[in-house]
Parts: structure tokens; sequence; C-alpha cells
């Protein structure tokens, strides 16, 4: 923002669970400093931040809004992201990039999966945080309930209140600062503890403070701003942003004691360092979209330097050069073409030819190198496929797009089940997906349930014996391979099966063995029982014949094929599925419709325990119960819960699921065949 010196500037990132009142926030601070001339209201579909068709509809953010207001003589750069689990990718890119955060909770409702995701993230990398509990008006709230949640779970000496509420519910009227000389006696202890933190943010300020029990109020400002940076203090503002009381608190507390993006903020660095006071142009991408709505797009987090419009700069992520036409200052939807920015704004590219999400853009030499993002394992799978014949290509080409712009969508070809599978982090996430492809690619696409890639193994050993014999004409075939199979535990990371020639006497020349083993390991991938891969076995060969002129790899090849699925039938074969391990994060009361649920689908609970106020369950599920579970999490919850989960191994498929399991692979052989 021209005429706004860097220090003046802050970054920061809106951050929560769905619904604590984020956009509310930040339309009101739009709107308070002048930026937009009438109020955006996320109920009336005239937010500034949701501006996108889709999130209208339904009232929440999806995408991240990006936008700038100045704050007396200071200027905001903010991003208002999503709270809702299925769209955190996009929560995640922005929190990523941002100077601070500003966590934003309901007073009413407390810590959700939003909160927990956005504070472990900002912890990871100790960023600057601040805490806006809002909705204080909202009836029957507990505010003082959520206080004591949320200062035990992130730590009482850390997070203190540095204004009071006055009144709660219907009889809220606003804040009292905790550091005021009329602040009510209430606010007394918190005073005293405002004061320890900012006093052991620096030597000096902490022998003043002990010696004289006061400190000026520049020091005060100064010892503040260090220990916010450090992380040691996180200061706790309460508020409306429906009727805008305590905003202007927090708004002020943000100038006054928040970092400005000339000061060292801790990034997600990899390797080398980042200056920020450097001259040379260095900005990352935290945001890209290429859609029908807003075209082909970067959005750019400056770290240092001065970004200037009609320039050329070096994409050090690819190596490679980019032009610059139009420098663009975003407010949500709306663009202004600006000549420069500098460190801490968000500015918009168009059209870069080679550019996308988490490149960095500079004009000199970039020696720093950013971790990445740490997206959590998408929980929803589908397979997708194109509704008209022929339409792959352009079913791939959208996916490929669409993952450019969000990595939580993972792409995934299985080669055994030959499906297409998609997962992302949520059923409506999903939904919206379908809908993009259709508009933005113009491609129907399908949803089914994924085909579950199941094992076979054995119980028992097998012994079979197979002779492939075939006269026809001058040359034939021959060969005979005796086989034994027998269960065998493979090594950690090791083969999953082993082979053993025990052949005597030359009765299968050792020329032919190698092929007998490839036959072994090209029938296993088809087992006798699902068309699975048989897995945790040892084929032996023991015996065979063969004959001078008519034996081949072939023919040893097929015979030993023939040998492997007799011997299979005799080995007490027998079906495995894959057990997953599921973290279920979720308040407390719903624990008896949870677990109970877990029984439903074959589930067993292996611990519990309690982390900031939610109830922690883990949990063995086999995955064919898992792909219909976070829709059913969510409506259970009422979408306050979540989990993650890991495969941990194969285990035998109870009997009476075999045989349906065991018709459906005959239903889809046949259908294969047609
Ligand atoms: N009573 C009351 N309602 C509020 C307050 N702040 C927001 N709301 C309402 O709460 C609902 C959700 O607010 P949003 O601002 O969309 O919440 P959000 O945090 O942006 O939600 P996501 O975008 O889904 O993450 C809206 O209906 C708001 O009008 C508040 O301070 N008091
Ligand atoms: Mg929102």
């Amino acid at each position: 923002m021209k005429n706004c010196p860097a220090d003046k500037i802050r970054n920061f990132v809106l951050a929560g669970h769905a619904g604590a009142g984020k956009t509310t926030l930040a339309d009101l601070l739009l709107f308070k400093s002048g930026a937009v001339g009438r109020k955006g209201s996320v109920d009336n579909g005239t937010s500034v931040s949701d501006f996108r068709a889709e999130e209208q509809e339904r009232k929440n953010s999806i995408y991240t809004g990006i936008l700038h207001c100045p704050w007396k003589d200071g200027h905001f750069f903010f991003a208002d992201t999503p709270g809702n689990t299925d769209f955190c990718g996009e929560a995640m890119n922005a929190i990523n990039m941002c100077d601070m955060m500003i966590l934003v909770i309901d007073a009413m409702s407390g810590i959700g999966p939003g909160t927990i995701r956005a504070w472990n993230q900002a912890r990871d990398r100790n960023m600057p945080r601040m805490i806006f509990i809002n909705g204080c008006d909202r009836d029957q709230v507990n505010i003082e309930g959520t206080l004591e949640n949320v200062t035990n779970s992130y730590g009482k000496t850390v997070c203190i209140p540095c204004t009071i509420p006055d009144g709660s519910a219907a009889t809220f009227k606003g804040v009292h600062s905790v550091l005021a000389d009329d602040a009510p006696a209430e606010a007394e202890d918190y005073k005293s503890a405002l004061m320890d933190a900012i006093a052991e943010s620096d030597e000096a300020l902490m022998e003043k403070y002990l010696e004289t029990m006061e400190l000026s109020a520049d020091e005060i400002a100064s010892g503040f701003k260090k220990a916010v940076i450090a992380g040691t203090l996180v200061p706790i503002f309460f508020g409306s942003a429906n009727k805008d009381l305590g905003v202007a608190e927090l708004a002020d507390a943000i100038l006054t004691f928040g970092p400005s993006p000339l000061e060292d903020i801790p990034m997600n660095i990899a390797e080398g360092e980042l200056d920020r006071k450097s001259p040379n142009a260095l900005g990352y991408v935290f945001k890209s979209v290429n859609d029908s709505f807003i075209g082909q797009m970067n959005y750019i987090r400056i770290l240092s330097g001065t970004f200037k419009s009609d320039s050329e700069l070096t994409n050090a992520t690819k190596n490679s050069k980019e032009r610059v036409g139009n420098l663009l200052q975003v407010q949500g939807k709306d663009q202004a073409t600006i000549e420069e920015a500098g460190p801490g704004e968000f500015i918009a590219i168009a059209k870069l030819k080679n550019t996308g999400l988490n490149d960095v853009l500079a004009t000199g030499d970039v020696s720093v190198k950013f971790g990445p993002v740490k997206y959590p394992q998408s929980t929803t799978f589908y397979a997708v496929s194109a509704v008209a014949k022929g339409e792959e290509d352009k079913l791939g080409a959208g996916l490929k797009r669409l993952q450019d712009e969000d990595p939580t969508i993972v792409i995934d070809r299985n080669p055994e089940t030959k499906q297409t599978i998609v997962s992302v982090m949520g059923d409506q996430y999903m939904n919206l997906m379908v809908a993009r492809l259709k508009k933005d690619f113009k491609v129907e696409v399908a949803l089914d349930t994924p085909r579950i890639a199941y094992r076979e193994t054995i119980n028992g050993t097998g012994t079979a014996q197979f002779r492939h014999k075939k006269q026809s004409g001058g040359h034939g075939q021959f060969a005979e391979v005796h086989l034994r199979l027998e269960p065998y535990t493979p090594e950690e990371g090791g083969e999953d099966f082993a082979f053993a020639n025990e052949v005597v006497g030359g009765n299968i020349p050792k020329n032919y063995i190698p092929a007998v083993e490839k036959g072994v390991g090209e029938t296993r991938l088809v087992g006798p029982l699902s068309r699975s891969k048989v897995i945790n076995f040892k084929a032996v060969v023991y015996d065979g014949k063969y004959h001078d002129v008519d034996s081949s790899e072939m023919a040893f090849k097929i015979a030993t094929r023939g040998a492997f699925r007799a011997a299979m039938a005799n080995a007490k074969p027998m079906l495995l599925e894959p057990i997953m391990t599921l973290k279920i994060v979720f308040p407390e009361e719903y624990m008896g419709a949870i677990s109970g649920d877990l029984n439903s689908r074959r589930g067993r609970i292996l611990g519990m325990e309690h982390q900031e106020g939610m109830q922690v369950l883990n949990a063995e599920v086999p995955l064919a119960e898992v792909y219909s579970y976070p829709t059913q999490l969510r409506s259970m919850t009422q979408g306050r819960g979540f989990f993650e989960m890991t495969f941990n191994r194969y285990d035998p498929v109870p009997a009476q699921l075999t045989a349906q399991i065991q018709a459906e692979a005959a239903k889809l052989d046949e259908e294969e065949e047609d």
C-alpha cells in the first residue's frame, strides 16, 4: 500500500473453526476502517470476503478471502480462511505465509476441529498469535467456561486476557481494557499476569519492573510486542463481530503489538535464511486459481523488497523467468492495479506462464528454501469416472488442474482395482469438485464407492502337481511342476512372498527354474478367491518332469500356474482386508453415539484420551467400513468431530462376509469379459 511504511503494515490471518465469525469480523474491519462503504454480511450474501456464489449459497467460506484496510496510521493485509475441515488446505496455505494469526473462537461453542488445526499449525512454526473470543452477545453464552477451556488447553501463563467482557449474551455491552487505569477490580489478576509476561520478554524491563513494579506506556508496548513475537504471550480479546463490540480494541492491539513484516517472524523454512530487510524482491505464491470466474491468477505474499508492474521476475522454484504485466491489489473479488508493492502486502498477478502454488518469485538470487505445508491425510475416498465414454482424458486434465490449486486432493490410479481414486478432506469438498469439473472443465463425473484391494493368503500347507501337455502337429508342449505352498511371514519391508527350489536329480533342469518362479509371481497377482494378490506364502518347487524337445519356458510357466491354483485350494486359502487406524477427535458428549457407531462398523477401540477439552479416541476399523464414515461423523457431531487415518495391516475377513466379496469379484470378472 502506498504511503504506508512497511513498519506500519500488519500481515495476519483470521483462522479458527467454522462459524466462529471470521468473515463477519473481516467485513466489519473493512467497514469500520472505511475501506468499503457498506458493511458486508455473510447472512445477506453481501460479504466482501465470501463473494463466490457457492459461498453465498452455503453461507460460509470455502476459499481464503484476501483483504486489506487502513487502520489508524497503519495498514492491514489479512486473509480470511475457511474453518471447515473440508477446505483446510486452502486455510493452511494462507496460515503458512502470514506473520500473525488471529484465532477466532466462538464464545458459545468454544474450541472445535478448525481451532485445533489452526493452533497446531501456528504452534509448529511458533507463529505469533492473538485470540478473539467472538459472539459474546449470543444467547446463553458461557464466556467464562470458554475462556477456561481455552487457557487450560493452550496454557494459562501464555494465553492472558487483554480485555474483559462487560456483561454477556443480551447484556453484553463491550469490553474493558485490562491495562487501563480504570479497569474493573476483576481485571486485577489478568493485569498482573500480563505485566509479568511483558516484563519477562526483556531482561532490562524485568529488572526495572522488579525494582519499581511499574513500566512506562512505551515500555509496556515494546515488551508486549516482544512477548507476542516470541510466542510467550497470546493475548485474548473478547467481543462481538455482529454487534461491533470489542473489535476496535482487537484492531488497535494488532497495530500496536503485532509484528511488522520487517520483523524476524519464524517461517516454515527448510534451508537457508530469510532476510526480510533485503532490497531484493521475494514473494511466495500462497494461492493459485485457474477457473471460469477469476481466470488464471497467482496470489503472492511479499516477504522482502519491492514488486513492480511491467517487470521481470525469476521463479526460483522452477528456475524460469516470468514477465509481469499488471500488479493487482485484491479486495475480495475486486482488483486495483498498482505500480508497486512491498513487504507484508498481498498482491495478485494474472496469467503467469509457469507459476503455481508454493512457488517463490524473486528479483535476485534466492538462497532460502521453504518447507512443505504438512496437509493432513485425506479421509474421503471416491472412485471417479467420466459419465460419457471417451472423456477420461478431459477428466484427468481437470483433476490435475484442481490438484494444482489444492494439494489436499489426492489422485491415485489403482492398478489392482482399475479405478481412479480421488481422496479429499470431506464430502462437501467432493461435491464442490464435481460441480467445478462440470463448470470449468465441461466433464460430467460419476462417483462410486472404491473397490477394496483385498489380499489372499493361506492358512496351511498345500501341495499339487500339474502337467501341461499339448501335441499339435510336429512341435509339442510339455512341462510338469510339483509345487508346495507354505505359510510365510515376510521380513519387515521385504517381499511379501518367497520362492525356493528343492528339485533334485535334474528332474526340472536349472534353466527352467526361473520360469517356474516367474509363473508363481504372475499367478499370485490374481488369487482364486477374489482375484486379489496372494501374500505371505512360500512356494517350493520340489519335483517335476521335462521333455528334451517339447519343454519350454512358456510350458513351465503354464504348468506352474496350474500347480499354484491347485495347491492354493489345498492350503486353506483365506481372504484378507485392509485395517485402518483411526484417530477420532470430537466433543465428549458424542462418546456414546460414536462408540456405538464404531461397533456397527466392526471397529475396535484401542484407547482414549483428552486433548484441548476434546475426546480423542483411537480405533481400528476395516477400510470397507470407513468409506461412509466422514459423512456419518459429521452428522453425529454437527461438524465438530474429525478424524485421521493410516493403513495398519491386513486381517482375515470374517467368514460371513467372504462369500459376498467372492460373489462381487466374480461379477466384476464377468463384466470385464463382456
Ligand atoms: N450473535 C452473533 N453472531 C455472530 C457473530 N459473529 C458471527 N456471527 C454469525 O455467525 C455465523 C457465522 O459467521 P461467519 O462470519 O460466516 O463465520 P466464519 O468463521 O467465517 O465461518 P467459516 O467461513 O465457515 O469458517 C453468521 O450467521 C454470523 O452472522 C457474533 O459476534 N454474534
Ligand atoms: Mg468465513
